[in-house]
């Protein structure tokens, strides 16, 4: 395909509620939006990396220079005819995989649209629905939490992953089960607990959760299998599968049960189908993960989410639970049976909001080839 052009944007979005994890608060996103033009059409991708390097060593900023140094000119200056041919294309340049699915993800759109197809087909997707659990962050108080809780079953979502850390786990998981013993419970640490806690983690045994996520070291297999060898509670792992070696690394050694995919953090729909495969072949369920995205990438994510083997709930929700005015029309709805109905039209079936993206913008960089740059 010719590149008529390469945008990046940096969109500043305040989140609706603050955001908490084990690794901190997140009040407002730093989104950087790349617009791919080309032939009359234009892809659209979103960068998942965090304010700060903390979920993983990506951040905004980092992943700015990146596209605009590195990625944005290497795409303008050998353009691929399909998404497929991204990691080729970056594969000069380690890491920095979510400065990677940036570009990646939008030549996809740009394949679909060429092709007159949703996204969800060019990828192979087999559901025109997908189940939507919702995560929800560390709250100020348990009755806090309770409520949100309370407000998001009775919307309808399928699963609820509780965001967990030493001092916030147990007296909550008990709290919470004691008011909903059948619901679908999981729990996420990003990480936040060693090797000594292993014996408080087996005592989430009681809880009868669907999964534990990334209990341990962000990029750690061995110490997840020895965990998972004394759990009944599947393992799910995020932070540590950047790729379908590591997922096969996972599944071999019984570091885990379940696997997150997260586009961005894997570096793209290319390896996220990679990923997907190699854990189908070997039976192990996977759902898609979120990076509290706007519905430019969430919508992504909804494509992502109909392949086969996403047979569990993702985190992919509504898009008022996170923004006051998504940058996407329609905006992203769940019906009350926790669902998301994938749209038909060519591409990622939602629009971007052109007018409300430029006043959100703060600062933006027209990307050139290589040759252009000298
Ligand atoms: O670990 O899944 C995670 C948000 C930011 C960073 C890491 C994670 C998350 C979430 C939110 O859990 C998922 C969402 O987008 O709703
Ligand atoms: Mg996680």
């Amino acid at each position: 395909m010719r590149i008529d052009g390469i945008i990046l944007r940096e969109l500043h979005l305040p989140l609706v509620r603050p955001f908490e994890t084990s690794f901190g608060v997140t009040r407002k996103r730093r989104i950087l939006l790349a617009e791919v033009r080309s032939e009359g059409l234009t892809g659209w991708g979103e960068c998942t990396a965090g304010e700060r390097p903390f979920f993983s060593g990506e951040s905004t900023d980092s992943a700015w220079q990146v596209i605009v140094n590195e990625l944005g000119p290497t795409l303008a200056s050998e353009p691929p005819e399909h998404g497929g041919e991204c990691p080729r294309i970056f594969k000069q340049v380690r890491g920095n995989r979510m400065a990677k699915a940036t570009l990646e993800n939008a030549i996809w759109d740009l394949e679909a649209q060429r092709e007159g197809v949703s996204l969800s087909q060019l990828l192979g997707g087999v559901r025109d629905s997908i189940a939507c659990g919702v995560s929800l962050g560390i709250e100020p108080s348990i009755p806090e939490l309770m409520a949100r809780i309370e407000k998001e079953l009775a919307a309808g979502y399928q699963r609820i992953k509780l965001k967990c850390k030493p001092g916030w786990d147990v007296e909550v998981f008990e709290s919470v089960r004691n008011r909903w013993p059948e619901i679908a419970l999981s729990c996420d640490a990003n990480s936040a607990y060693r090797l000594h806690d292993a014996d408080h983690l087996v005592s989430f045994d009681a809880f009868d959760m669907v999964m534990i996520e990334q209990p341990l070291w962000h990029d750690d297999f061995y110490y997840h299998t020895m965990l998972q060898r004394r759990l009944e509670t599947p393992i799910c792992l995020d932070e540590s599968i950047n790729n379908r070696r590591d997922a096969l690394a996972a599944i071999e050694m019984g570091s885990c049960r379940v696997i997150n995919i997260k586009l961005g953090r894997v570096g793209g729909f290319s390896e996220a189908i990679a990923v997907h495969n190699a854990a189908q072949e070997r039976g192990v369920p996977v759902w898609c993960g979120g990076m509290l995205e706007s519905g430019v990438g969430r919508s992504h994510n909804i494509a992502l989410s109909t392949l086969e083997n996403f047979t569990m709930p993702g985190d992919v929700s509504a898009s008022a639970r996170y923004w006051a005015e998504d940058i996407v029309e329609p905006e992203i709805t769940v019906s009350s049976a926790g669902e998301i109905a994938i749209p038909d039209k060519p591409g990622r079936g939602y629009e971007v909001r052109t007018d409300l993206v430029e006043r959100l913008t703060v600062r933006k960089e027209t990307i050139k080839a290589f040759e252009l740059v000298g």
